[in-house]
């Protein structure tokens, strides 16, 4: 089922200058996404939020979702009912996901470091959080009660002191977002909740809606704007949030998911084939990568993929996924080679399946989110490891990092010089000011030095 590259030294295929990441990547599967197309479908919904707010928003909600609500806002009992039905296994389960992803994300708070330049002047770097942001939260064939947890404690344990959160409205729950989603919601102490959903959402959390258009809202704010936007959706919301960037802040655009796997011989196929499936499960353009210095490793994984596959409840879904050119088994010569290739095709989750993982996995320099070792399955990561399953996928992997506090706080410098340590400086910024003749600024230095 999946696909062979072979670029072991001795296949005709070989290149000495598959070394290089750029030229490896050619040769590499991956799924394009083109966001670019959905600009055009969004930018109208977008700029109708932009002037007329809510009620333009919820047009496009009744044309799209085939719902139309008066006021989106999902009143609080609703989200404690919903936890109050909650599966307690699940409920468990979250509580636990959201215990771990807390003493992980607790300890990526930045501390405020204060740099002596010269006697009596410093610069002192601190972080703050961005006051107000939106999660996104898809409905639809993804119900991810576990991205609620994911993008809600990264933005708390950063100590942002306004959050809401943005779901669609689901036909078959009264229009209402799923109730794992508003019992999440309720396990994290998130109150500010909206039914709504698509590029609509992104724009009302960026522009907010004081109700003054036209006085639809009959006095009140319907929802304060936001500063940054977080959270994975399909096509319309990545090209909402591509759009509106600059207006908020957003997080990576999340593309269809993606597994790397580098196994030798030592790796066990069954655990391999599993692990391919299970992120193949997520979508039919998403990407399961094998790459292995061992063919038999490479049959026995195709012969338990085919097994697996068999028996495994998205079946569709994930033969599509596994058949499209988005998916392969790539054969190296050695695990050397086969570090270059990770490296360069910078999967969203990477796993290290070989004698020394952690060896290897120390030396891979761009992958979303590295798993190490047999016991290590990315879908550990997805729900209970206490890492982040906010990744950068599509190869964006070799820039970006996954979500973290860092992605809720603003870094600022505090410059603070005395009088003595200016003019002990002040004839290079005079130098400077007029060599890029902006005499003006050498000025505001010379008036403080009479
Ligand atoms: N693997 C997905 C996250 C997820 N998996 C949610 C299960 N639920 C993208 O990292
Ligand atoms: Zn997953």
């Amino acid at each position: 089922m999946l696909r062979r590259v072979d670029l072991r030294p001795s296949a005709a295929e070989q290149e000495p200058s598959f070394t290089s990441g750029h030229r490896l990547r050619q040769v590499l599967p991956r799924a394009e996404m083109d966001v670019d197309a959905a600009i055009a479908a969004v930018t109208p919904v977008i700029e109708g939020v932009r002037d007329r707010g809510y009620p333009a928003a919820r047009e496009a909600t009744a044309r799209f979702d085939g719902v139309d609500l008066a006021d989106p806002r999902v009143p609080a009992a609703a989200i404690t009912d919903a936890l109050a039905t909650l599966d307690p296994a699940v409920r468990a389960a979250l509580e636990e996901s959201i215990r771990r992803a807390r003493i992980v994300h607790r300890k990526q708070r930045r501390p405020t470091v204060e740099v002596q330049v010269v006697a009596g002047g410093t610069v002192t770097e601190k972080w703050i959080p961005v006051d107000r942001v939106g999660l996104y939260v898809p409905g639809g064939l993804a119900v991810y009660p576990s991205s609620v947890v994911m993008n809600v404690v990264p933005a708390q344990e950063a100590g942002v002191p306004s959050l809401v959160v943005c779901s669609p409205p689901q036909k078959e729950f009264g229009s209402l977002p799923h109730p794992t989603i508003l019992a999440a919601c309720a396990l994290l102490g998130v109150e500010e909740v909206y039914a709504i959903g698509g590029a609509q959402a992104i724009a009302l959390m960026a522009y907010g809606d004081s109700g003054e258009a036209d006085g639809h809202s009959a006095g009140r704010v319907l929802i304060e704007p936001v500063d940054v936007v977080t959270g994975p959706g399909n096509i319309y919301v990545a090209a909402a949030k591509r759009v509106l960037r600059g207006v908020i802040g957003i997080d990576a655009e999340a593309g269809p998911t993606e597994i790397a796997i580098l196994a030798d011989a030592s790796a066990d196929p069954a655990h391999v084939a599993a692990d391919l499936i299970s992120q193949a499960e997520h979508d039919p353009m998403a990407a399961s990568v094998l790459v292995t210095d061992s063919a038999e490793l490479a049959d026995a994984v195709d012969a338990e993929v085919s097994r697996q596959v068999q028996i495994t409840k998205h079946t569709d879904r994930v033969r599509t996924a596994l058949s499209g050119p988005q998916s392969a088994t790539v054969l190296v010569g050695d695990l050397e080679q086969g570090l270059q290739v990770v490296n360069a095709y910078a999967a969203e989750h990477l796993e290290v399946i070989t004698v020394d993982a952690r060896k290897w996995a120390e030396r891979v320099r761009s992958a979303g989110c590295i798993f190490v070792g047999a016991s290590s399955p990315v879908s550990l990561g997805d729900y209970c490891a206490g890492s982040n399953h906010v990744l950068p996928t599509g190869c964006t992997a070799r820039h970006a990092s996954g979500l973290s506090v860092q992605s809720f706080l603003k870094g600022v410098h505090l410059v603070e010089y005395d009088h003595e340590a200016l003019v002990e400086v002040s004839a290079h910024v005079i130098a400077l000011a007029d060599a890029e003749d902006l005499p003006a600024h050498g000025a505001a230095v010379k008036v403080r030095l009479a």
